[in-house]
């Protein structure tokens, strides 16, 4: 079954029992990633959030998070039952992604009932998060499709990559140089010309997973969507650029990206959890024209520690293409992949039951490429290498034989620091926090001046997050039985 939009996703997992709306009064800073980090770190997860009064925004402006922060969420953002196994759902995806299906491009669409050009750009009409206290400024782009047209060939791309608000009408996008987005903006400044971007937020979410995943640069990412939603998506046409967009997305903001010219952006929470580095100068977004529906809804992710929902669509996703990688490369014998949201990013295969002692024949394995394949899925390969539980030789599990999980991560034993108890997080969110700012420092004193977000925090996202769930008891369907699996799950939880 094909979402006709984001609404009719949230109305969805409404009827499921799977969102809490928030009516009581929110703020950007920090308080709103205080509740989402409270929500994905629920166990089992919390609900999908859609917040409908932001403080200082009418209440016709909403945000929504946390959409496929499970695997129940997930599957019914595939138009699967909720009780879907994950082995499944990465079947069908699987399975989707290999039957492409052509976008139509329609005269018109919901995205377009209001066009602001000129005077009229505004990025601040929404209501733009600031995440956490060490982040480098408020993120309209987090759970974005970027549609740019390769300046050779034409091709269009989506991609998702953080865009963070300089001004009304300027935004920086923190693409990396070997990303679709890099490649494009690396023709285009080379003969220094603006390049033409849309930035979706807000539609189908089958959008934004092809956006985050990684395809052939002569594909566009498009295509996949309509394979994920079993049918074409609808596109209509810009109005500043050259480019198509999703007619019911909920916010698209047209412009270009400026030739030769940078301004400093981030840092801002990684998937890994930390800050990922310093503040860089990156090229700079000028917005030509915003269209949005009315009473538009501001779709965000927090991006930080596992696991969030980046993490449960790396989760499908990595295992979908881990699998397709075996079975067109070998070695033979895997049936399947799993790559766990928690694990990020990391890998647990099962193989046939055939001569596989792991124990005993490591060494061949490894000489194969059976095991070496697996960092190959995802991992940094600056990170610290180390081979995690499970890679203590083979089990067997309902007749199959499970083998060796492997996992890379950056810090491990910081991780393994944020056990049950106190923590220490607030006391550690403050020190990176002084230190974001030395880097901010290091960076322009015109950037400083543009985020209302910095000067003193009163208290951690965490101590927001804690006390805007006792705000919620009582007032929505997940009240008590939050609140209860909060105290039971007993943690502090540290901004990312
Ligand atoms: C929540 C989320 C945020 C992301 N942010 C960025 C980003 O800021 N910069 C980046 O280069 N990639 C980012 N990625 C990864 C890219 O989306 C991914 O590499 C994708 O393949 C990029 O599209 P492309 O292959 O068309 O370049 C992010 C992924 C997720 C799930
Ligand atoms: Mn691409």
């Amino acid at each position: 079954m094909a979402y006709e939009d984001l609404r009719s996703f949230i109305a969805v997992l409404e009827a499921e029992g799977e969102l809490l709306r928030i009516p009581i009064e929110v703020d950007w800073e920090y308080e709103l990633g205080g509740w989402i980090r409270k929500s994905v770190d629920m166990r089992p997860k919390g609900p999908a959030l859609l917040f409908e009064n932001i403080k200082g925004y009418s209440p016709e402006q909403r945000v929504f998070s946390c959409g496929v922060d499970s695997y129940p969420r997930f599957a019914l953002a595939l138009g699967l039952p909720k009780t879907t196994h994950p082995r499944e759902i990465i079947d069908v995806f699987r399975e989707r992604l290999k039957k492409p299906i052509s976008p139509t491009i329609v005269g018109t669409g919901p995205v377009k009932e209001n066009i602001l050009i000129g005077r009229d750009v505004d990025l601040y009409r929404f209501p733009v998060p600031i995440f956490s206290p060490r982040d480098g400024g408020r993120y309209i782009g987090t759970w974005c499709g970027i549609i740019s047209k390769s300046p050779d060939s034409r091709t269009a791309n989506s991609g998702m990559y953080r865009v963070m608000v300089h001004d009304r009408t300027s935004a920086g996008i923190g693409f990396l140089p070997f990303s679709h987005l890099g490649y494009h903006y690396s023709l285009s400044e080379r003969a220094n010309k603006p390049l033409e971007l849309a930035i979706v937020i807000g539609a189908d979410e089958v959008v934004s997973m092809v956006a985050a995943m990684g395809f052939p640069h002569d594909r566009d990412e498009m295509h996949y969507a309509g394979a994920l939603r079993e049918a074409p998506v609808k596109l209509v046409k810009c109005e500043t650029v050259d480019l198509e967009v999703p007619a019911n997305a909920e916010i698209v903001i047209e412009g270009v990206l400026l030739p030769r010219q940078r301004r400093p952006e981030g840092p801002f929470s990684e998937h890994t959890g930390y800050h990922g580095g310093p503040v860089r100068m990156r090229p700079i977004f000028q917005v030509t024209a915003i269209l949005h529906r009315n009473d538009p809804i501001s779709r965000v992710c927090m991006s930080g520690k596992p696991s969030n929902e980046s993490h449960s669509l790396t989760s499908i996703s990595f295992s979908s293409a881990a699998l397709d990688m075996f079975d067109r490369h070998g070695p033979p014998g895997v049936t399947s992949v799993f790559c766990p949201p928690e694990g990020d990013p990391a890998a647990r295969l099962e193989l046939k039951p055939v001569d596989l002692d792991c124990r005993r024949n490591r060494e061949q394995q490894r000489r194969s490429g059976e095991l070496n394949a697996v960092p190959a899925l995802g991992g940094s390969p600056r990170g610290r290498r180390r081979e995690q539980a499970g890679d203590r030789g083979q089990r067997r599990i309902g007749g199959r034989r499970e083998c060796h999980a492997l996992c890379l991560r950056p810090r491990p034993q910081r991780e393994n620091a944020d056990d049950p108890g106190d923590c220490g997080c607030n006391q550690a969110v403050e020190e990176d926090r002084a230190r974001a700012e030395d880097r901010r420092g290091a960076g322009s004193q015109a950037h400083r001046e543009q985020h209302a977000g910095d000067g003193p925090v009163a208290g951690s996202a965490a101590q927001q997050g804690e006390t805007c769930l006792r705000r919620a008891l009582g007032r929505g369907r997940f009240g008590h039985s939050w609140l209860g699996r909060a105290r039971e799950h007993g943690r502090c939880h540290s901004a990312p």
